[in-house]
């Protein structure tokens, strides 16, 4: 394993080279990924695309995986020609949950002792957009890992559930407080208390997905979509990204007055002032994320 989540070790991305082909990262030099692949995609290799790779235990989420994921977001993050991120699974499963053979010996005292998935919150932090292309199970942690991205589309046999009532607990990585903020109390409830599934096509009329496509379309879709916002400029993106979260942490106020700042200081953007231009002379914009 990478062993290199947080000891700060540089991870480079020059083993990923320009166009389709896939490559397995090397990490700080310690080896390649075991549970995720990871390539840029798309015509000017402007997304990046992280594909969840432990088949035999239906991508569910085991430590290593989840401490991997962490540093490809982050190198895509800091790789200027990256513009939005896809993350997918296989056609079977999205992710089946968090692993519940690594989880099921731990103790109270290990959980809270070592503050138990708090690494997740990790990607929050990635400021470009993240789209989730759910194919199969997206269960307990694989729906709230599906919850943080920003934008989830869905293959026509996606089934999305928080099961953990049926282990005998309860989510921990934000089910019960991201899926009643995207379907409604109602849904949310009887989905935490009873485990049920949901369908793509439920999950998409409930708003917690954007989109349901074909299952053997979804990661072209998926993917059209990364590249159609990577033709916008890249200062723009961070701040839609950035105000959009703030409708689910601040006040209504502070998350207008945080638009509005946010809208003013396009103005001090070149690439503001192009788009505009561009308009009024009736061509296409030149965005160069400046
Ligand atoms: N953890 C570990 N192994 C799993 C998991 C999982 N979540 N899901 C599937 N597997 C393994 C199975 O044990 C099996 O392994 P093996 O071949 O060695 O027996 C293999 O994957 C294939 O699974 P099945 O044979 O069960 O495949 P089926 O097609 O029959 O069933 C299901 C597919 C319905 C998805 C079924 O596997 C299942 O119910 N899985 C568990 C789903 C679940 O309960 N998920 C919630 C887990 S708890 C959770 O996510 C808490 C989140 C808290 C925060 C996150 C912390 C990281």
């Amino acid at each position: 394993m990478l062993g290199i989540a947080r000891t700060g070790i540089q991870v480079t991305l020059a083993s990923v080279a320009r166009g389709n082909g896939l490559r397995q990262l090397c990490s700080g030099g310690s080896g390649s990924y075991k549970n995720i692949l990871v390539e840029k995609k798309g015509d000017k290799s402007q997304v990046g695309f992280v594909r969840l790779n432990r088949p035999k235990a239906l991508n569910s989420l085991c430590d290593d995986l989840l401490r991997e994921l962490n540093v490809a977001f982050r190198e895509f993050d800091a790789d200027p020609s990256v513009k939005a991120i896809v993350l997918t699974g296989s056609s079977k499963a999205f992710a089946a949950g968090a692993d519940i053979k690594e989880m099921q010996p731990k103790t109270y005292s290990t959980v809270f002792g070592t503050n138990f998935i708090n690494d997740w919150t990790e990607m929050l932090r990635i400021r470009k957009p993240i789209i989730a292309a759910v194919n199969g199970y997206a269960l307990g942690g694989g729906c709230e890992l599906a919850m943080m991205c920003d934008i989830i589309y869905a293959g026509d046999s996606a089934k999305f559930a928080q099961p953990e009532i049926r282990l005998g607990t309860i989510p921990g990585a934000g089910g019960t407080q991201r899926l009643p903020r995207a379907v409604g109390k109602s849904k949310a409830m009887e989905m935490c208390l009873t485990g049920d599934m949901i369908t793509a096509k439920e999950a998409e009329s409930a708003g917690l997905v954007s989109k349901v496509v074909p299952a053997d379309k979804l990661e072209a879709a998926a993917l059209d979509l990364a590249e159609r916002i990577s033709r916008m400029s890249l200062m723009a993106i961070y701040a839609a990204k950035e105000s959009v979260n703030a409708a689910y942490e601040a006040p209504l106020s502070q998350g207008l007055l945080l638009e509005r700042r946010l809208f003013h200081a396009s103005f001090g953007t070149r690439d503001r002032s192009e788009g505009m231009s561009a308009f009024t002379e009736k061509r296409a914009a030149e965005f160069k994320d400046e």
